[in-house]
């Protein structure tokens, strides 16, 4: 899937049928028409994401499961002559966001200085903000593709407009990296020969401009998901992406999934310090001190991960390819071993499961200024202890649910042997609910309103509920019988305090169920 060429269509008619929402919204050129002008050249297009399952596993490289979603963001986009003012101009279709102007400038180079960046572009990570994604976006075609001596990028007039919304775990974010990297590539003449792969490459490096480590899981699933399957996306020894239908639809009734946003806004770059990059740090120290109890060797300046550090421990080679049948028995012995680290009982007694950071460079077996460089010099975290053995049970556990989910999908193919329908829905269900507590208990990213969401959902009929997306707030999935939908949502009304005044086309906005979308693509309109 990753070598496949992004899409570029030439006309409407090509972009997939069932995409009515895209469809419709390509009234996004009219819009760019009033405000430039003219027409614009190219519209680039990238779905947000739901996550099934597999949370918080994709920076430690284990596989993931998400499916795109037909809400998403598309960028118009026209170029400017090149002797017009120079930088990107980019209006937002939604009014409460104002115009944005901005230029790159060359960066001068360092004697010495190797691998740095030719341009720069500021981007401001200390608060939430659209048109950050959409200059990390412009800030990796730049450094990709305008080297030192080559010609300058061409002005250009942008108008975006989307669907998904912000902070709420469905990957806006990488939505608008996607569409901004494709819309650069387009009408810079760059996206010749461009692979699913190389997009979701440079998409990752980009998004991390905006301050959050984030792993490669939206990217890819915006870049590569086609319509009807959902993706097992793994990344390690490199990137690479199953097509996996759903059983849902072939079960009588058929299930689906349905979205309920909590309303509570997770900003992820702002409270990274604290959440998300904290967690980054965590299970990267983590994954070397388990390496230490395991006997597994790492280099002194190797930061590996805890899939790297199974892979080791399971086969002694580190080039190992990960057979899938043995991840499953390996994940299971390793999860044995976790307990390894678990703290004193003296520690476990106070409830504090934490240790701080002295006790954990001590443990990481690192001088304190190598420990400093390889794990906190890229990164700012704030804590007073870090939790180093329940990241691990989560992450060690959510990577063999990814694969127990996985494998119920994949024998209720129509081709393998005919298992009860309404056991598959109940095992795939069972399995979000563990994936939730984990997330809740060990992972600690979970908040009370994701809780009470995910509980009120399995107690109005769904099969399992989980968080989907870094959690801390933003959205739920849980697996519903179609026929209950309708059930499903008025019980979520009444019950959730957030949702009651909420009635019609607002209700809708907040809780839909959703099938796997098409991934991104660039309409070229002349
Ligand atoms: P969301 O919440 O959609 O931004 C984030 C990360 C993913 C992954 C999940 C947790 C970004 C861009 N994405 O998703 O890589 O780690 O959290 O599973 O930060
Ligand atoms: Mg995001």
């Amino acid at each position: 899937m990753a070598e496949l060429l992004v899409p570029v269509y030439t006309s409407i008619d090509q972009v997939n049928e069932r995409n009515e929402q895209t469809q419709k919204r390509i009234k996004v050129a009219e819009e760019f028409r009033a405000r430039y002008g003219r027409n614009p050249t190219y519209i680039a297009r990238a779905p947000g994401r739901v996550n099934l399952i597999g949370e918080h596993i994709d920076y430690a490289l284990f596989g993931v499961f998400p499916a795109a979603i037909e809400r998403d963001i598309l960028i118009a986009l026209a170029p400017r002559p090149l002797n017009d003012q120079p930088g990107v101009i980019v209006a937002n279709a939604d009014p409460k966001y104002a115009e944005q102007r901005f230029s790159p400038s060359r960066a001068i180079a360092t004697a010495g200085a190797r691998d740095q960046d030719a341009w720069l572009i500021d981007i401001n990570t200390n608060e939430l903000r659209w048109d950050s994604y959409v200059k990390a976006g412009y800030y990796g075609v730049l450094n990709n593709f305008f080297r030192e001596g080559e010609s300058d990028p061409t002005p250009v007039d942008m108008l975006i407009s989307g669907t998904i919304p912000a902070g709420s775990g469905l990957s806006s974010s990488a939505a608008i990296v996607v569409a901004s990297t494709l819309g650069f590539l387009a009408v810079n003449d760059k996206l010749n020969g461009m692979t699913k792969g190389r997009l979701v490459e440079i998409a990752v490096a980009n998004e991390k401009r905006v301050g959050v480590n984030s792993g490669g899981m939206d990217q890819a699933a915006s870049v590569i998901s086609t319509p009807n399957s959902a993706l097992y996306i793994s990344f390690y020894p490199t990137l690479s992406a199953q097509l996996i239908e759903l059983p849902t639809e072939r079960t009588d009734p058929p299930a689906v999934f349905v979205i309920a946003n909590s309303l509570v806004v997770s900003d992820k770059a702002v409270s990274a310090k604290t959440q998300y990059n904290l967690r980054v740090v965590e299970t990267l120290v983590g994954a070397r001190i388990l390496a230490n109890r395991l006997g597994v060797k790492i280099g002194r300046q190797e930061k590996v991960t805890f899939r790297e550090v199974l892979g080791r421990w399971i086969s002694g080679d580190e080039r190992e390819s990960g057979k899938e049948i043995e991840m499953e028995k390996g994940l299971e012995s390793i999860l044995e071993e976790v307990e390894s680290l678990k703290p004193p009982p003296e520690t476990v007694a106070s409830g504090q499961l934490g240790v701080t950071m002295e006790e954990m460079i001590n443990l990481s077996g690192l001088p304190q200024s190598e420990f400093h460089q390889l794990y906190l010099s890229w990164v700012e975290v704030e804590a007073t202890h870090f939790h180093l053995y329940n990241r691990a049970r989560h992450v060690f556990s959510e990577a063999l649910r990814v694969l127990q989910f996985r494998n119920l999908c994949l024998k209720s193919q129509p081709c393998s042997q005919p298992s009860s329908a309404e056991e598959t829905l109940q095992a795939l269900g069972n399995l979000m609910n563990e994936s939730h507590r984990s997330c809740s208990d060990l992972f600690d990213c979970s908040c009370p309103e994701l809780d009470e969401l995910t509980a009120l959902a399995r107690a109005s009929g769904a099969y399992g509920s989980r968080l989907t997306g870094a959690g801390w707030g933003g959205c739920t999935v849980s697996l519903v019988s179609e026929s209950k939908v309708e059930d499903f949502k008025n019980k979520l009304r009444a019950g959730y305090s957030r949702y009651r005044d909420l009635t019609g086309e607002k209700l809708n906005e907040v809780v839909f169920a959703t099938k796997p979308s098409s991934g991104a693509f660039v309409l070229q309109l002349e």
